[in-house]
């Protein structure tokens, strides 16, 4: 089950926040996907998907990747995006004085030149706890921890946004706010 339940969310992860046209989904600019035809779609790709088990993902998945809207209908991931069907309007809130971004050390180099870039996503993806930030590192090689420095950015009037699922998101992280 733990495994089928982890394919799922990977699956869900493809199509919410990076390939919808791979199934022939469209997503709403809010990211929404209506559940019924989610699980057609899916059905041409060879998927058997159920609602009992789409909720099963959306309410055991640690870290919180996806949100059911209020009636059941509709599902979308929380964060993490790059499809351009996609521009989810985040309330602005402010962060905590610092923040941290987990990355591979062969990518600090290039970070240190540039700051911190979203790449392919939408934005960059900060966390208010390290222990966060080095498992998201570890997916990219050796993690190191970068330290940010939030508050002085939002003070300058640079905008931050927190998903649903806690992470934090601002569109660029100048090399003047990481900690040295
Ligand atoms: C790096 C996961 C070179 C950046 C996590 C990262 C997260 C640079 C990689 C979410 C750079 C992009 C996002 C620069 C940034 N030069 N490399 N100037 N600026 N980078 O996967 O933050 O498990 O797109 O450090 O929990 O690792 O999928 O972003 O290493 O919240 O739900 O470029 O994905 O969530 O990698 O991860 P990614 P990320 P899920």
């Amino acid at each position: 089950m733990e495994k089928q339940l982890t394919e799922l969310s990977k699956f869900l992860s493809f199509v919410l926040r990076h390939k919808p046209e791979a199934i022939g989904m469209t997503l709403d600019s809010e990211g929404w996907a209506d559940v019924d035809t989610l699980i057609e779609r899916a059905k041409t790709s060879g998927k058997t998907l159920t609602p009992s088990l789409i909720a099963t993902v959306v309410e055991t998945n640690a870290k919180k990747r996806f949100s059911l809207s209020d009636d059941g209908k509709r599902i979308r991931a929380a964060q993490g995006h790059s499809t351009e069907q996609v521009s989810i309007a985040y309330e602005e809130k402010t962060p905590p004085e610092f923040l941290f971004h987990g990355t591979a050390s062969r990518f600090l180099d290039s970070i240190k030149e540039q700051g911190l870039v979203p790449g392919s996503r939408h934005y960059v993806h900060l966390s208010d706890c390290k222990e966060t930030a080095v498992a998201v590192g570890r997916r990219h090689g050796s993690p190191v921890v970068l330290t940010v420095r939030a508050g002085e950015m939002h003070k300058q009037g640079l905008k931050f946004y927190q998903a649903d699922n806690g992470v934090w998101l601002t569109p660029f992280v100048a090399v003047a706010f990481l900690e040295p």
